[in-house]
C-alpha cells in the first residue's frame, strides 16, 4: 500500500469510483442498499443509459430490450466469453450461454436456459443469440456444420409461420417453443429437437385492429416470384384477401416482407425441404387465403350456397380435391341419424364458421408438419443419451394484456404463471441447496409464491380448466355464460378471482357482465368468456390444449426440473418500441412481478458475494505476501490467510466447503480497490525502473 496518497493513485481511484457511479453495478447483489427498489431501478437506469443492457442478480441475467442494434454480438465478443469465468467479464447473454455449456461439459449434466418476460421484452432475440453463440463457437466437423446451419435456419422458418405483428411486438411469437440442442462428447452440436406449444390458430382468420396475420402470408404475397404467384392463383396485393385485412395493417415499418421471403425461402432449402415440398407447403398457405375469400349467399330456405366460384376452382386444384365435394363440405355438416350418415345444410353464419374452422385446422396441421419436418432434419442418427448431453432453450410467448382478452390470452398467461412458479421453486431450491452443500446456515426469506394462482387455474375438479371442461361436456344449455356462472359459484371467493358481482349483491361497474378477472402474478387481466366453450371444444384445439395445458405442460415442467437451469429475465423499457426510452412506471411493474427484488433478497439473504476458493485466491493472492506468488497449501487455508491479512472481520465472511461467502459488498469493494492500487503501484515501479535503465 506504499503508493496510497500519491496524486496519480488518488486520481485513478476517483475515476474508478466515478465510473462505478456512472455505469452502475454489474451485479445487483453489490448494491449497498439492496432492499431498496429505488436503488434497483436507478441501477437499471444508469446501465440502460450507457447501453449496458445486461446486469446480474447473482447468476440470473436481467436483460433490458435496447430496441436498437448494439455492437455487442460480434465474433470478438463471443471469443471474449469463451471459457472465461462468469464474473470476470461484464454481464452478457454469451456468459450465460458459455456457463451452461461449460457446466454441461465438466459436470456432464443437462442444462436448460429459461427465458421469460412479457411480450416484446426480448425473449426470442435472447434465444437466438444463445443459438448463434453455440453455432459459432462450438467445435465443428463437416457434418456438424450442416447441423449448425440447420439449427440457425430453423429460426426464420418458424418465425415466418409462427410469429406475427401484434400491438405489443412487431415480431411476436404466437407459439411456445422448447428447443433441445444435442452435443456429442467433444462438445460439438450434433442435433436438435423442437417441441412447439399451442399455436394461436385463431389469428389465421381474425386479427385485432393494428395486428397482422402470420408473417408468411405477407412474405409470400410481397416477395413471391410472379410465376409462383400465378401458379398459386394469388395477386400481389394483400388487401385482396379477407384474412389479411381484418387488422387494417398490411405494412409494418420495421418489417421487410420481400426481403424476409428470400431469407425464408433459402432457409427452407438449407433445412432440407425439396422444391416439391416447398411448393406443396405454399399450395396450402395459398389455399388458406383462397378459403378466406369464399363468400356465401343464402337460399330462401336459409341454407348457404357459395357465391365465389373462382376460389373453389383454385382450392380444388391446390388441395387436390374435387370441387363439388369441396363445395358440399363448405356448406353442409355430416350428421348421423338412425345409423345413417346424412348431409345437413348449414346457414350462412354456420357455413362461414365451418370455413374458418377448416382454415385454422389446415394452418395448425401445416405448422405441426413443419416442426416435424425440421425435427427430422435436425435429428442426429447415431445420437444416444449415453454419449451426449443437452442444452434446452425455452422461449414462450410472453405474458400479455390487451383491451380484449380471450381464451388465447388465458392459456398464454397461465403458461407464464407456471414458468414463474418454476423460477421461484428452482431459484429458492438451488440457493438452499448451495448453502447446505457448503455447510452454511440458511436464513429463510419471505416471498410471494404464485402457486395459489396456478392452483386456481389447474386444480382438479375445482380449478377453472376443470370447470370449463365440465361445461363443455355437459349436454343441454351449457354456454359461455353458464360457464361464467359456474365459475362464480365455485371460485367466486378466491382472492385472485373477480367478476362484476360484488359479495353484497351489487355490481362492480368497471367490469363487463361477460368477464372474469384473474389477478395474475404479473398483473390483473379481464377475460371475456365469449368463445371459451367453442375454443375449448374445438377438437384439434382440444388435442393441443390437453397436450399443452395438462399433460405437456406437466411434461415440460418435468423436462425442465431434470436439468440444471439458467435464467434470463427480460424487461421491456417502454410500450412504444423505442430506443433510449426508460419508462419507469412500466419497468418498476416488471421488476415487481418478475420477483426480481425477492430474487435479490434471497440471493443476499446471508451473503452478497460468493466465489470458489481457487477463483478468489487467483484474483487477490497478490495482496498478501504469504499467498503471493503461489500458495502451496490447502485452498481454504490460503483464502483464510489472505482475508485475515486484508483485515476481514469474522462477521464479514464465512468459509464453506469450496467457496468463500462475503456478507457485505463494501468488503469486496475495498479488496477490489486494493487490487487496483497494487496494479498501479506495480506499473509505476516498472516505469521508473525502465526510466532508470534508459
Ligand atoms: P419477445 O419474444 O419477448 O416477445 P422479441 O425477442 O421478439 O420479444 O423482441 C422484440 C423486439 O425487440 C425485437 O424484434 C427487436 O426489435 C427488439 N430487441 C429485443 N432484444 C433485442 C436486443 N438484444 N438487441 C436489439 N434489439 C432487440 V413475444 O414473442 O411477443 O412474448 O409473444
Ligand atoms: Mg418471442
Amino acid at each position: 500500500m506504499e503508493a496510497v496518497g500519491s496524486d496519480g493513485i488518488r486520481v485513478m481511484m476517483e475515476s474508478a469510483l466515478t465510473a462505478r457511479d456512472r455505469v452502475g453495478m454489474q451485479d445487483f447483489v453489490l448494491l449497498e442498499n439492496h432492499t431498496s427498489e429505488v436503488a434497483f431501478i436507478e441501477n437499471l437506469r444508469k446501465r440502460f443509459k450507457e447501453n449496458l443492457i445486461y446486469t446480474y442478480i447473482g447468476s440470473v441475467l436481467v436483460s433490458m430490450n435496447p430496441y436498437k442494434d448494439l455492437e455487442i454480438y460480434t465474433k470478438q465478443h463471443m471469443d471474449r466469453y469463451r471459457g472465461v469465468n462468469f464474473y470476470e467479464v461484464s454481464p452478457h447473454i454469451y456468459a450465460v450461454a458459455d456457463n451452461a455449456y461449460r457446466s454441461m461439459r465438466t459436470e456432464r449434466r443437462d442444462q436448460c436456459i429459461l427465458i421469460s418476460g412479457e411480450s416484446g421484452a426480448g425473449k426470442t432475440e435472447a434465444s437466438k443469440k444463445v443459438l448463434q453463440y453455440y453455432a459459432i463457437t462450438c467445435p465443428a466437423s463437416e457434418h456438424v456444420q450442416t447441423v449448425k446451419d440447420r439449427l440457425l435456419q430453423s429460426n426464420p422458418v418458424l418465425e415466418a409461420f409462427g410469429n406475427a405483428k401484434t400491438l405489443r411486438n412487431d415480431n411476436s411469437s404466437r407459439f411456445g417453443k422448447y428447443m433441445d440442442i444435442q452435443f456429442d462428447f467433444k462438445g460439438a452440436p450434433v442435433g436438435g429437437h423442437i417441441i412447439n406449444y399451442l399455436l394461436e390458430k385463431s389469428r389465421v382468420v381474425h386479427q385485432s385492429h393494428g395486428e397482422r396475420n402470420f408473417h408468411i402470408f405477407y412474405q409470400l404475397i410481397e416477395g413471391g416470384e410472379d410465376d409462383l404467384l400465378r401458379r398459386l392463383g394469388l395477386e400481389k396485393n394483400a388487401q385482396q384477401y379477407q384474412y389479411l385485412v381484418k387488422g387494417n395493417c398490411p405494412k409494418v415499418s420495421s418489417i421487410n416482407d420481400r426481403n424476409d421471403w428470400k431469407i425464408v425461402r433459402k432457409a427452407l432449402s438449407v433445412i432440407g425441404f425439396t422444391d416439391d415440398e416447398v411448393e406443396e407447403l405454399l399450395n396450402i398457405i395459398a389455399s388458406v387465403l383462397h378459403l378466406g375469400n369464399v363468400q356465401y349467399g343464402g337460399e330462401d330456405s336459409g341454407s348457404a350456397y357459395i357465391t365465389t366460384e373462382t376460389q373453389i376452382k383454385y382450392l380444388a386444384r391446390l388441395l387436390g380435391v374435387d370441387g363439388t365435394v369441396l363445395k358440399e363440405a363448405l356448406t353442409h355438416k355430416k350428421i348421423i341419424a338412425k345409423g345413417e350418415e346424412l348431409m345437413s345444410p348449414l346457414n350462412q353464419e354456420q357455413a362461414a364458421s365451418a370455413r374458418d374452422a377448416l382454415s385454422k385446422a389446415i394452418y395448425g396441421r401445416t405448422f405441426t408438419w413443419l416442426v416435424n419436418k425440421i425435427n427430422g432434419s435436425l435429428a442426429f442418427k447415431v445420437w444416444t443419451r449415453s454419449n451426449a448431453s443437452v442444452i434446452g432453450l425455452l422461449d414462450i410467448y410472453g405474458f400479455e394484456v390487451f383491451q380484449n382478452n380471450s381464451f388465447e390470452q388465458f392459456c398464454i398467461n397461465y403458461c407464464n404463471e407456471k414458468l414463474q412458479q418454476l423460477f421461484i421453486e428452482l431459484t429458492l431450491k438451488s440457493e438452499q441447496e448451495e448453502y447446505e452443500a457448503e455447510g452454511i446456515t440458511w436464513e429463510p426469506v419471505q416471498y410471494f409464491n404464485n402457486k395459489i394462482i396456478c392452483d386456481l387455474v389447474e386444480e382438479k375438479f375445482k380449478g377453472i380448466i376443470s370447470i370449463l371442461d365440465e361445461e363443455c361436456l355437459r349436454p343441454g344449455d351449457a354456454s359461455d355464460i353458464t360457464f361464467l356462472e359456474k365459475l362464480e359459484n365455485t371460485v367466486g371467493g378466491h382472492a385472485h378471482f373477480l367478476t362484476h358481482k360484488l359479495a353484497d349483491g351489487k355490481t362492480r361497474k368497471i367490469m363487463g357482465r361477460e368477464e372474469f378477472r384473474l389477478i395474475h402474478y404479473a398483473g390483473e387481466v379481464n377475460y371475456n368468456v365469449n368463445g371459451f366453450l367453442d375454443k375449448n371444444n374445438d377438437l384439434l384445439f382440444r388435442n393441443l390444449k390437453s397436450i399443452y395445458l395438462s399433460i405437456c405442460l406437466a411434461k415440460l415442467m418435468e423436462i425442465l426440473m431434470s436439468k440444471e437451469p439458467s435464467y434470463v429475465r427480460c424487461i421491456k423499457p417502454n410500450d412504444a418500441k423505442q430506443a433510449g426510452r426508460f419508462d419507469e412506471v412500466l419497468i418498476r411493474h416488471q421488476v415487481k412481478y418478475l420477483g426480481l427484488m425477492e430474487n435479490l433478497r434471497v440471493r443476499r439473504a446471508g451473503f452478497a458475494y460468493r466465489r470458489r476458493y481457487e477463483t478468489f485466491l487467483q484474483r487477490y493472492k497478490s495482496l498478501c505476501p504469504d499467498t503471493w506468488p503461489n500458495w502451496d497449501g490447502r485452498l481454504v487455508d490460503g483464502v483464510s490467510t489472505l482475508v485475515k491479512h486484508l483485515g476481514y472481520k469474522p462477521e464479514e465472511y464465512k468459509l464453506g466447503r469450496t467457496k468463500i461467502f462475503i456478507r457485505f459488498p463494501k468488503t469486496l469493494f475495498a479488496t477490489e480497490d486494493a487490487l487496483e492500487v497494487r496494479k498501479h503501484s506495480l506499473a509505476t515501479k516498472l516505469q521508473s525502473s525502465w526510466k532508470g535503465y534508459s
